[in-house]
């Protein structure tokens, strides 16, 4: 008898129109009117405590601590190193938070066609039993975490790293969720010492500057946990596909007026710049990742901590995420938002495109490098398979 293959790799032909690689040069082909994205609104919020384990709240929430004076600051990021717990990054989670926050909150995904398709007031009980009575669509095109679509809105510019992007179509639903590539895992786990202190000096500089109560005390002597997270979850619309995203938010000013998204607050280190050439790369290269992914759900204000070289920070400077755009105009050959957007959205019409049958068993890898245009390979009950039972099985009525 025959070998069955473990995946089989299909050509365009087999695909019903659809064309067997997505073309990204020249970018030039983005450059189109800024398309239609609609203003992110927040949907839920999730926790994951000090032993990764879910919530389906908000206690790790924290609160933004204004500094004495932001332009004259000294926090020495290498503290505590030695105490550092870290994620065990070997533990591939895929979309299991995400999913494990949408079983319990499916009654958002019906409101959320109601609120499209009827403007009139119901008037029935939110009981939570909707998607008993049938309904088990979630009437949402894309689900996956916001850092895969900041990769995504990145990639026209992006000339070092490369991404593998597992999707899967389920129920209508299509899934994206990131496979690390050979070349991630090995520089990941042949990281110098170096690189690794300076991976640390990120978290511990939001350890610096919050609280977990507002108004409350840092707490910059405790040992940093990188299993700790804040997520939100965002429903938003690009063009024609209407996206489910998680982020991981860092905090929220301490006045309680205002509203999610609104009121969240990035925070991120960079080194002390003292040339132009310096600062032109910082805004080519750091302002372009730091706008995409404060621009998809909605984050206004991203506070970057300056640093020396031994990880101390001098000052804050406040960026606006929707300035950004501005500040980077002035620059030539620089990088276009409008190119960002569009050539997501029209990668997502791609993925449509491709990935048809609904089956939560049948992987598309899409793998882009710099250079080179998307490419896909097709996968049927493999190691690549990223759809928990615990998750399927509860939408069979
Ligand atoms: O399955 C995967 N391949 C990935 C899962 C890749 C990247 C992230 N994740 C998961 C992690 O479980 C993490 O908790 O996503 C969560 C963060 O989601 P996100 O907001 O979509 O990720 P992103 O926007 O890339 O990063 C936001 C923050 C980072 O802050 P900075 O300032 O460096 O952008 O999330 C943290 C980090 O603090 N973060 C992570 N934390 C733990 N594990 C990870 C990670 N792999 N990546 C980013
Ligand atoms: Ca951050």
């Amino acid at each position: 008898s025959q070998k069955k293959p473990r995946y089989e790799l299909k050509r365009a032909e087999d695909f019903g129109g659809g064309r067997n690689t997505f073309d990204v040069y020249p970018v030039s082909r983005f450059d189109l009117p800024f398309p239609n994205y609609r203003q992110p609104s927040e949907v839920g919020v999730f926790s994951l405590d000090t032993a990764r384990d879910f919530h389906n709240d908000g206690r790790k929430l924290r609160y933004y601590v204004v500094p004495p004076d932001p332009k004259r600051v000294n926090f020495d990021l290498t503290e505590g190193y030695d105490t550092l717990i870290k994620r065990d990054e070997d533990e591939k989670e895929h979309l299991d938070h995400i999913l494990r926050w949408i079983l319990k909150n499916r009654r958002k995904f019906v409101l959320a066609r109601r609120s499209i398709s009827s403007s009139s007031e119901t008037g029935e009980q939110e009981t939570g039993a909707e998607h008993a009575e049938g309904d088990s669509q979630l009437h949402t095109d894309f689900i996956a975490w916001r850092g895969h679509f900041t990769k995504l809105l990145c990639t026209p510019y992006e000339n070092q790293d490369g991404w593998t992007m597992a999707v899967s179509k389920f129920n209508g639903t299509w899934y994206i969720s990131e496979v690390e590539t050979p070349e991630q895992r090995d520089r990941r786990v042949n990281m110098a010492d170096r690189q690794r202190q300076m991976t640390y000096w990120g978290y511990k500089f939001e350890q610096y500057l919050t609280a977990a109560e507002p108004r409350g005390k840092t707490e910059t002597s405790d040992p940093v946990n990188t299993n700790e997270a804040f997520c939100t979850v965002i429903r938003t619309r690009l063009n024609t596909h209407s996206l489910v995203f998680s982020g991981e938010v860092d905090c929220r000013a301490a006045d309680d007026h205002m509203r999610a998204p609104q009121c969240y607050i990035e925070l991120k280190t960079s080194r002390e710049m003292f040339t132009p050439n310096q600062q032109r790369n910082f805004r080519r290269y750091k302002l372009l990742k730091w706008w995409a992914q404060s621009f998809l759900p909605g984050v206004p204000r991203i506070v970057c901590g300056f640093r020396d070289d031994s990880g101390v920070v001098h000052f804050l400077e406040t960026f606006k995420t929707m300035e950004i755009p501005n500040i980077i105009k002035a620059d030539s050959h620089t990088w276009n938002p409008s190119v960002c957007v569009n050539f997501c959205d029209q990668f997502l019409s791609h993925v449509k495109k491709v990935v048809q049958e609904d089956n939560c068993r049948l992987v598309y890898l899409f793998t882009w490098r710099p250079n080179c245009p998307v490419t896909h390979t097709v996968h049927r009950d493999s190691e690549y398979s990223f759809l928990p039972d615990w998750y399927t099985q509860a939408f069979h009525t």
